[in-house]
């Protein structure tokens, strides 16, 4: 597969002594970002939830320039996600370096548990995994003593059971990696300052101290970093002198939901904490079509203790993404509780995309889609296919519940098109013919133009469906996006764009995704 992308050059650009990064630093659909550096090089492993394969793995010499070297779980018994409820799968990772290995430690409610996977190379192959047994929380840390100990330090949220919503707050256990055994009953550590849901621990040693980094608030607008110390890893700990050290709460910054942080000493040698964030869109409600993205900030020591900047939104100019099959499918593609390769398989002689429909819509819970984040809201994304042996088209899709689609079949003489729109509960379809042939599919999102402070001022984007074929066009569609977003979806999830089938094999030419940044001016800013 061939993937130009038309991003342009950005050395010089970003980076250096003060100078801003791009933020996000990884664009779309990458919540709970951990990020560590090893000889020279950052990787970041970020949540991925029900999609496969699971937990990315990006890395970085500069924080600038990013690339996907692989994914932890390329096999689906490394976690066990194909019956998972939307909503749960794979949360929260924590990515370490420990004795010439690269660890990630990571949760799977309504999977295989809590659990730990090793490499030597980042990029893959990772081990099968060990489970943690009766580690119950969500959002594990792990890290070591200097006498080789580790401690898996999480969340004490009950996600099962009849105990389901319960907090414990921090917790902490000593394991045994190599069985995976407690080696106690996990103890208290920390509550936070007293906002809702502490979470999302990570536990850095610097100089003398341990330092608790966790997440409070909760993943939506009330979301912030605070930060507690202690002289041992095992506590007592005392909390920072102003926490939250780091939130966009109440305020009009273009970055908001600002928390889950992790920290890492970065290429000037400043700490740089690496959070998730989100870019409403809107009035004063306003809606993150994209979902949670991973951003960063600069950090600064002051009497022992980290004072963050606030989240600067710095985007890449216009990632565009121009994919061509003509070799396999590369590590950005993800299937939904499955492997794409279950459903769609390359002809690189071709130069096409099969997908094998096997009765599943894009209602249930393992569609016959493949799909790729999308990188901006402004989004003009588009496909060739073949539809004389089936059903299918192009879709954007937050879970089963939220998805807009445009898909194609052969009726006669002519190829009827007909979007289609799913929130909870309400579907509406538009339905049009054209000319047989391969017909040209489109789904562009975008800002809603010449909106003022009315329903549609209120809104995020607005969702264009839309078809060619044999040098006609119909217009389906312009459908409000808002219900395809972080505050509305079920799914922790973000927009992941992509191809399906319904019925029969579909065959795809090729997949462009055209992406535009705009500038952006919070709503009731004052500046
Ligand atoms: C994750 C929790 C959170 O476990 O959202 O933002 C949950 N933080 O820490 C799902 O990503």
């Amino acid at each position: 597969m061939t993937v130009e992308s038309t991003t342009p050059d950005l050395s010089g650009t970003y980076g250096g002594v003060g100078a801003p990064f791009p933020n996000p630093v990884l664009p779309g659909f990458n919540p709970d970002p951990s990020v560590v550096r090893v000889d020279g090089a950052y990787y970041i492993v970020t949540s991925t939830f029900e999609y496969l394969p699971g937990l990315p793995v990006y890395r970085s010499e500069d924080f600038v320039t990013w690339e996907q070297i692989g994914n932890v779980a390329t096999r689906p018994e490394q976690l066990e996600i194909s019956e998972v409820p939307t909503n749960m799968g794979v949360w929260a990772p924590t990515l370490r370096h420990h004795d010439g290995l690269f660890h990630v430690i990571v949760g799977v409610p309504g999977g295989r548990g809590c659990l730990v996977f090793t490499a030597t190379d980042p990029a893959g192959p990772w081990s099968d995994g060990i489970v943690l047994e009766g580690l119950n929380g969500i959002d594990p840390d792990l890290a070591w003593d200097e006498d080789g100990t580790a401690y898996v330090t999480f969340s004490g949220l009950i996600l099962s059971g009849p105990e389901t919503g319960k907090h414990l707050g921090i917790q902490q256990v000593r394991v045994d990696l190599a069985t995976g055994a407690l080696l106690e009953e996990p103890r208290a550590l920390w509550s936070g300052s007293g906002s809702m849901f502490p979470e999302a621990p990570h536990l850095h040693r610097r100089g003398e101290h341990w330092y608790l980094v966790i997440a409070e608030g909760g993943t939506e607008r009330g979301h912030g970093v605070s930060i507690a110390r202690s002289g041992s890893p095992v506590g007592p700990f005392t909390a920072g002198p102003a926490n939250p050290i780091l939130t966009a709460r109440s305020t009009t910054r273009p970055v908001q939901n600002t928390g889950h942080g992790d920290l890492v000493e970065g290429p000037d040698g400043e700490t740089l904490l690496v959070m998730l964030g989100v870019r409403p869109l809107g009035g004063t409600r306003a809606f993150s079509p994209l979902g949670r993205e991973t951003f960063v900030t600069r950090v600064e020591w002051v009497d022992g203790w980290p004072v963050a900047e606030p989240v600067a939104l710095a985007p890449r100019p216009n990632p565009s993404e121009h994919v061509r099959f003509d070799a396999p499918l590369d590590n950005r593609w993800i299937g939904v509780r499955r492997l794409p390769q279950e459903i769609a398989s390359v002809d690189t002689a071709a130069g096409t995309l099969t997908i094998t429909a096997d009765g599943a819509s894009l209602e249930d819970v393992r569609p016959a889609f493949v799909g790729r984040r999308q990188l901006t809201v402004e989004t003009a994304a588009s496909t060739v296919l073949d539809v004389s042996a089936g059903i299918g088209g192009l879709a954007v899709r937050y879970d089963e519940d939220h998805h807009y689609s445009i898909r194609a079949r052969h009726e006669g003489e002519r190829v009827q098109v007909t979007a289609s729109a799913v929130v909870p509960g309400i579907r509406q379809e538009w339905t049009g013919t054209l000319p047989a042939g391969p017909a040209t599919l489109h789904l562009d999102s975008s800002r809603p133009r010449n909106a003022t402070f009315g329903t549609l001022g209120m809104t995020s984007d607005v969702i264009a469906l839309w078809a060619e074929s044999g040098g006609e066009e119909v217009r389906l569609a312009e459908v409000d996006a808002r219900y395809l977003s972080a505050e509305t979806a079920a799914s922790f999830t973000g927009r992941v764009l992509g191809l399906f089938a319904t019925e029969g094999t579909v065959v795809f030419h090729g997949y462009d995704a055209v992406g535009t940044e705009q500038p952006v001016t919070p709503f009731g800013s004052i500046d």
